[in-house]
């Protein structure tokens, strides 16, 4: 099987360890990563063999971090990593934040050595509780991180990312029209997590002010990592010949040109980065309209279709695009929003369990935090007592 990475992994290892052919073995290692480039274990070995069999501290390093860049949360790899910038490489604030890395992955894991650079080292200790599942193509510190920006945060599914991704160590540009509300949240967040936050009034319907806003970030917020285009709405439910003008325009503008207006804004960025990932938030009603959902669904419909076109023009620039499609989800407000806030007519929760806004931000969550090299293009979810759009199993909410 000459295609078959592991066997020449296998081969490079016995070698090394049972034949003492280190020549051989390296070649045998070197054909296994050529084979898989993209199997963290593969470069710790061959690192930890350059170290041991050649005293190569430096490729050994690039291997090491190939590691941990592929598996943030190889911990192993981060002690070594650690290991070599405390001693050869001479780099103690990276084996400082390398060290904290290791143990905040796997307690388990000491090096006596390092444990007294970590006490007295305040930077080392902050990095200890950073998140490091967020891993983007392209991205070179493992331990930056990442910069998010929601728009709508203010309520329902964007508050609730917004709410996973400070807790798991984001910075986070938080957009929507209700000020006083960015700022509660903001509060929250910086109490709770110490987060970094900037927060944006910001109507993503006016072109302009987008484009202003974008163009206004200051120095350290400029460079987006992730953009999650949440912010939307449904307004009405009433057939097509009775529908209400205002209500389509005001859909359309938000779902469909506000989400392309604060992704021209943004993406340009991320090209010239070649890093970055957006999340568009759509719905079940993009697979599937209903009676009366007419343009909500069209303009889901359409986002559907900018997901899967962004994709097609970003993907040559590493950058990663995936849709997130709910089904009824409760902790939100956009029954109320539909329903012009007629408290009555938006109960429409009341004799099945939906989707939580907090389930959907596990989604969103999920499809940041894979390996650089995944990209989840769609994930659909709703309630378990969701079939379909029209199909809800309303036995009442007692069931789970
Ligand atoms: P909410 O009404 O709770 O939240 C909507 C958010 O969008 C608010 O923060 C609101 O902030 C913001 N927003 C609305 N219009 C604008 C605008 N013009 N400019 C900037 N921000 C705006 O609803 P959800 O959390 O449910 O909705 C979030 C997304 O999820 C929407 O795209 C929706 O279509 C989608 N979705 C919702 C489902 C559900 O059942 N709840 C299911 C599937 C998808 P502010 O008013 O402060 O500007
Ligand atoms: C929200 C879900 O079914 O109300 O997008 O359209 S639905």
């Amino acid at each position: 099987h000459p295609g078959d990475g592991d066997a020449y992994f296998k081969a490079a290892v016995l070698l090394d360890e049972k034949l003492g052919e280190k020549e051989k073995a390296s070649e045998y290692f070197r054909d296994a990563l050529y084979l898989e480039d993209l199997n963290p274990r593969y470069h710790f070995r061959y690192a930890r063999f350059l170290l041991d069999a050649f005293q190569k501290e430096k490729k050994a390093s690039k291997h090491f971090k190939r590691a941990v860049e592929l598996d943030g949360r190889f911990a192993e790899a981060h002690l070594e990593l650690a290991r070599l910038y405390a001693g050869e490489l001479e780099k103690p604030e990276k084996a400082v934040k390398h060290y904290a890395l290791a143990r905040a992955i796997n307690p388990v894991l000491r090096d006596e050595a390092l444990d007294g650079w970590l006490q007295s080292n305040p930077s080392g200790e902050k990095a200890a509780t950073r998140q490091q599942a967020i891993r983007l193509p392209g991205q070179t510190d493992p331990s930056a991180a990442v910069l998010v920006f929601v728009t709508g945060a203010t309520s329902g599914i964007g508050r609730a990312t917004a709410r996973v991704l400070a807790e798991r160590g984001c910075r986070l540009i938080l957009a929507a029209r209700r000020t006083d509300r960015l700022e509660a949240l903001a509060q929250e967040l910086k109490t709770e997590h110490g987060s970094d936050i900037l927060t944006l009034h910001l109507d993503v319907r006016n072109q302009r002010a987008v484009d202003e806003a974008v163009a206004a970030l200051p120095e350290a917020w400029r460079e987006v990592d992730v953009l999650v285009n949440n912010a939307g709405l449904a307004k009405g439910l009433s057939p097509i010949d009775q529908g209400e003008i205002e209500h389509w325009d005001t859909m359309i503008d938000t779902n469909v040109k506000g989400l392309l207006y604060v992704t021209r804004a943004v993406a340009p960025g991320m090209v010239a980065r070649k890093r970055g990932h957006i999340v568009n938030i759509s719905s079940t009603a993009a697979k599937e309209v209903y009676p009366k959902g007419n343009v909500y669904c069209a303009t889901k419909f359409a986002v559907d279709a900018l997901n899967r076109g962004m994709r097609m023009d970003l993907c040559p620039h590493h950058i990663r695009v995936t849709a997130i499609s709910p089904g009824h989800t409760e902790h939100t407000e956009f029954a109320l929003v539909r329903f012009d806030q007629d408290a009555e007519k938006a109960r429409i929760y009341e004799d099945f369990v939906p989707l939580q806004a907090e389930d959907v931000a596990e989604a969103v969550w999920f499809a940041l935090s894979r390996p650089p090299h995944v990209n989840i293009n769609e994930i659909v979810l709703s309630g378990t007592q969701q079939a379909s759009a029209t199909v809800i199993h309303r036995s009442g909410r007692g069931v789970f």
